[in-house]
């Protein structure tokens, strides 16, 4: 089974990906705002039923300027959390957008999507229908979440929910492996594992001189060939 899953968070800007990551990963949680210029890479393990998954957690940017950039990051997920921000029902509006950017850019039969109704602790000023919520959730198949990021066990729900279903799914898989059963999307899967695998050890062998750590990486634009910086915007835009 392949244990070293992809999780990408996505979402308008001051949803609360970076919050909810920060808990989920350290559990912490910070009143305020940095925003984000570059794709952040974080790694956690779970253990469910005595297996043991290697997360790799991407916070990705929600402003609009960058999507050419989340695009690059979007791709061979294995793991997808869309948020939105409950007291902004623009936040919300804009999630069909976000859930059309992740089916676009990998297969829809083999990725988990989730979606997060966020900042439930101020649930004085929802904004949002969670009956619409709901239904935009019943409409595309995928679950659907109240989250605070001050919440610790709110979060891990979500992580622990998503990967159950993935590891369901990859037990799935493995039966038509043995069974000589695959489809056409399960050889699509396995070929985009493969092809990630190659970009994997292309992407370190190019940033083998660079200083990075696990939780700030630098990466590649859509040539391939220069590195964004990674900065940080103190209460910016
Ligand atoms: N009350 C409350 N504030 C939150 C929550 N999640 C995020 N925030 C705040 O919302 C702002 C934006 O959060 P951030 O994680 O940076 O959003 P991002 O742009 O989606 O990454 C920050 O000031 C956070 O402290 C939450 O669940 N509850
Ligand atoms: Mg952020």
């Amino acid at each position: 089974m392949n244990t070293k899953l992809k999780v990408i968070l996505v979402g308008d800007g001051r949803v609360g990906k970076t919050s909810l990551i920060n808990q989920f990963v350290k559990q912490t949680f910070k009143t305020d705002y940095i925003m984000n210029t570059s794709a952040d890479k974080y790694k956690k393990e779970i253990e469910i039923d005595d297996i043991t998954l290697n997360l790799e957690i991407w916070d990705t940017i929600g402003q609009e300027i960058y999507a050419s950039i989340n695009k690059i990051f979007m791709k061979n997920s294995n793991i997808a959390i869309l948020v939105y921000d409950i007291t902004s029902q623009e936040s919300f509006l804009k999630l069909d957008n976000w859930f059309q950017q992740i089916i676009d850019i990998n297969n829809k039969n083999n990725i988990i999507i989730g979606m997060c109704g966020n900042k439930s602790d101020l649930f004085e000023k929802e904004k949002v229908n969670k009956d619409d919520a709901k239904k935009f959730a019943l409409d595309k198949k995928i679950p659907f979440f109240e989250t605070s990021a001050k919440d610790y066990q709110s979060i891990f729900n979500v992580f622990n929910q998503l990967c159950k279903e993935y590891i369901k799914k990859e037990k799935e898989l493995q039966k038509r492996i043995i069974n000589n059963q695959l489809d056409i999307n399960d050889t699509e899967l396995i070929a985009n594992r493969n092809n990630r695998k190659k970009s994997l050890y292309i992407h370190s062998n190019k940033n083998h001189n660079n200083s990075s750590n696990d939780n700030n990486d630098s990466l590649n634009n859509s040539n391939g060939n220069n590195n964004i910086n990674i900065k940080k915007k103190k209460n910016c835009c």
